[in-house]
């Protein structure tokens, strides 16, 4: 044993961003555990945060720049050499191919390097390229299409915590923590929430860890959920439940949205979503019946087509039951480390959902939410002006995370220069020219901003009290090795290209109150990570000074008090946006039975997410498989027994484009008919894992049943994800499956 230190740290593996204690010997992190005195939270962790030193100290993890042979093999090379040779090949692709060739792609593991993702973006400016991409337009990007279809509420959705009903639709924060609920320890919040009273409606074709506490489980049918919204509205409206007086003074629309739902009656949403009528009844009079009401969405209704319609829907609820904070009443989730703003009791009317920027591919545009990022893939490998060329690619994993596994690897495959910042060499990252390992998240400082900005993305979201922290570094880097941070590549990039970059201080968002400021970096020296933080967060509300007294922490327990709407204020709500009623209009007029009918595809696969794992985050290490490596796919035993399958059997699964073979495994959880699979997994090699984790890159991708180019939302580009058609049938027999070597 060395020196032990003991020091806070804030886990940036999932948006929750709880706080944690570090214990560290001499530099190296050994143990991550909840932080009791990160109050909000009362200690709470779970086993991914856990599993952060294994994590830190994997024997797999980059801790050299690695550069790729023509042989497919990587070799080290030192940093500053790796910086040279990638800001020359730059020059050159934009020279040639213009600043349009340039992309940037900001994934999941970027939560961990907060300020490597500003620099890429003001790298993008200053080259002048459009093209900045992240996992936000492939996670749940129509909850900003609908809040710029429906307009926002400044002050915002009335709290979690005191809220009587609560509805969510394809949401399970006790798995995924951040998407529903409180993000401090959601499945106690939930327990708690409803023991004193709050009733909870939860909208799931399975019988989820968050179902369970839930009052009102609406198993629908996945990709039902306009149907089942529609129809909750259509009661409301019709029983006069709805808050008349709130509406008449703050929305617009109800007439087109009272048209628009007539056809979703209780017995069509029975016959068409599975839901009975007295179900659907009872819970759209608790919803209507509240005081408190709030309403919420996530990826089940995002990756089932007519995503827009859904989040629109839940905005109109919410709407309609007057869920929003009144004047006079304590906002909900003032800014801490984000700019302060004056919470107002008014709407902020609907904004156009389009910007400027056209796709080549599929009609597709930037929206709101940005630009989408399933077109990526063909927008390298369509040639033309305006193919992207180089790619930077932030904690991201494109061949796993991206629909049509195998497009996703040949357009990596296919670009010039690829370089990819990770701590692991992914399925992704064996495809990139250079592969740049950065310190880790327990080895630099951090802060909580980013999570407190995703009530700007989805009313509703977010902490559940005014909470920030700012922690310095808990751990060292290894010794011995060559990291470099992606700020720093990206600073020294442009440097070279003698490019001035400007720095963004806010988590910009089309509802953040105070405009972005850019401040020009002195590009003479290189900042420091702390500098950068610093200077994101320099027009905090609660100044970073104070909120650096409180290593674990803070609460601003002082309210701030929702102003009155201002004079002159002309802003309404909108409940009858026309793209959305013309869908709701084309939903109606679906023949869902002959679409249900077809006997070549008589299961529907579910999305659905794993506690261990943070998509393909902890994939394939021992720590967090807990002996299971594999991805199993989920089916009822009965539907089981109807195809001759026993648990632990594997079984081909084909869609109508691809097919993966994975261990099944029975859950009575599920709808008859609806199985259900998570991502993360598996290289586009076809196979299953062998079970023993030794190539954990190796098996059941879902993506690779998933095509990026038809069946996909016309307006966010996102292809059909959940609710798949697909067939089930016995696989390879288990002598044949390949066992890694
Ligand atoms: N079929 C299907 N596809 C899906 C989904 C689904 O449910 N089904 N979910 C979608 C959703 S919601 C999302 S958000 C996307 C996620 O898409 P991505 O963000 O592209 O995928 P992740 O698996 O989260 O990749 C995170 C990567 O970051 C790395 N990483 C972790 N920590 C760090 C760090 O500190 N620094 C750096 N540089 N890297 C780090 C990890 O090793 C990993 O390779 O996938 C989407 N794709
Ligand atoms: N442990 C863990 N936590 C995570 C992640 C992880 O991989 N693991 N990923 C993180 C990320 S990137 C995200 S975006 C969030 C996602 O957070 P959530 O959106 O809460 O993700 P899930 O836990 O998959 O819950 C979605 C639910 O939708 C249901 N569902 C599927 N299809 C439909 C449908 O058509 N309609 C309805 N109503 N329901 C449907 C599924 O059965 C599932 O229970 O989680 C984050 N947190
Ligand atoms: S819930 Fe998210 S932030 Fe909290 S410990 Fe788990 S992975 Fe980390
Ligand atoms: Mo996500």
């Amino acid at each position: 044993m060395g020196e032990i230190k003991v020091k806070p740290g804030i886990c940036r593996i999932c948006t929750a961003h709880c706080p944690v204690v570090v214990t560290t010997d001499d530099g190296r992190p050994i143990q991550v555990k909840g932080d009791p005195n990160g109050t909000p939270y009362e200690g709470y962790i779970c086993p991914k945060g856990r599993a952060m030193p294994e994590m830190h100290t994997d024997p797999g993890r980059v801790l050299f720049p690695q550069r790729r042979r023509a042989d497919g093999t990587f070799e080290r090379i030192p940093s500053l050499q790796a910086v040279e040779e990638i800001a020359d090949r730059l020059k050159a692709i934009i020279d040639e191919h213009g600043p349009e060739s340039v992309a940037i792609y900001l994934g999941g593991g970027s939560l961990a390097q907060i300020v490597g993702v500003p620099m890429g973006v003001a790298l993008l400016a200053a080259i002048k390229s459009p093209n900045f991409f992240s996992a936000s337009t492939i996670d749940k990007p129509a909850e900003r299409i609908a809040l710029a279809m429906h307009g926002n509420w400044i002050a915002g959705l009335r709290s979690f915590n005191d809220a009587d009903a609560w509805l969510m639709v394809g949401a399970n924060p006790v798995i995924a923590k951040s998407s529903g609920a409180p993000h401090n320890n959601p499945g106690m919040r939930l327990k708690q929430a409803v023991n004193r009273g709050m009733q909870l409606i939860v909208i799931d074709p399975r019988r989820t860890e968050t179902t369970r506490r839930a009052r009102f489980h609406l198993q629908a049918r996945p990709g039902e959920d306009p149907t089942v919204l529609a129809g909750m509205i259509r009661i409301i409206i019709a029983e006069g439940l709805y808050d008349r007086e709130f509406v008449a003074a703050n929305a617009v629309g109800i007439d087109e949205l009272r048209a628009a739902v007539e056809p979703f009656t209780p017995e069509y949403v029975a016959e068409r979503a599975g839901v009975p009528a007295d179900q659907l009844q009872a819970a759209a009079r608790a919803s209507a019946g509240a005081t408190r009401p709030g309403a919420i969405a996530s990826t089940g209704p995002s990756f089932s087509l007519r995503s827009n319609a859904s989040f629109y829907l839940v905005l109109c609820l919410n709407t309609l039951c007057g869920a929003w904070v009144r004047e006079g009443e304590a906002a909900p989730q003032p800014n801490v480390l984000l700019p302060a703003f004056t919470p107002r009791a008014q709407p902020q009317g609907p904004i156009p959902v389009f910007g400027k920027r056209e796709m080549r591919v599929r009609g597709l545009r930037q929206t709101t939410t940005g630009l989408p990022s399933a077109a990526l893939p063909d927008e390298m490998l369509m040639p033309g002006p305006g193919q992207i060329k180089a790619f930077f690619c932030f904690g991201g994993n494109p061949v796993s995370s991206w629909p049509d596994q195998r497009k996703a690897e040949t357009a990596l495959q296919s670009l010039d220069l690829y370089v990819q910042f990770d701590h692991t060499m992914t399925g992704s990252a064996k495809h990139a020219h250079y592969v740049i390992g950065s310190r880790m998240s327990l080895e630099v400082p951090a802060a909580t901003h980013l999570a407190e900005g995703l009530k700007y993305l989805n009313p509703g979201r977010g902490f559940e009290v005014p909470w920030g922290q700012y922690v310095e570094a808990a751990a060292e880097p290894p010794a011995d090795s060559d990291l470099i941070d992606e700020h720093e590549v990206i600073f020294r990039v442009a440097q070279r290209l003698g490019l001035q970059l400007k720095w963004a201080n806010v988590y910009g968002s089309c509802y953040t109150e105070t405009p972005t400021r850019l401040i020009p970096l002195d590009m003479d020296r290189l900042p420091t990570l702390e500098e950068l933080l610093d200077l994101s967060l320099c027009d905090a509300r609660v100044p970073l000074e104070e909120v650096k007294k409180h290593p674990h922490g803070l609460v601003v327990e002082e309210p701030v008090i929702v102003e009155p709407r201002e004079a002159g204020c002309t802003d309404m709500l909108q409940l009858g946006d026309p793209l959305i009623m013309a869908e709701l209009a084309e939903v109606a007029a679906e023949d869902f039975r002959a679409e249900r009918a077809d006997p070549t595809y008589p299961f529907r696969l579910v999305s659905r997410r794993a506690n261990n794992y943070m998509n393909s985050i902890l994939v394939g290490m021992p720590v967090a498989a807990r002996n299971k490596h594999h991805n199993p796919l989920f089916v009822h035993p009965e539907d089981l027994a109807g195809l001759g399958l026993r648990d632990g059997e594997v079984a081909r699964v084909a869609s109508r484009t691809g097919e993966l073979q994975a261990v099944v495994e029975a859950d009575d959880t599920l709808m008859r008919g609806v199985v259900a699979m998570t991502h993360g997994f598996g290289t586009s090699e076809p196979g299953v894992e062998d079970g023993t984790g030794r190539n954990p890159w190796l098996g059941a991708n879902v993506n690779l049943l998933i095509p990026n180019d038809s069946d996909f939302d016309p307006i966010t580009g996102i292809p059909r994800m959940s609710n798949i058609p697909v067939a089930i049938g016995r696989g390879r027999a288990e002598a044949e499956v390949p066992v890694p070597a």
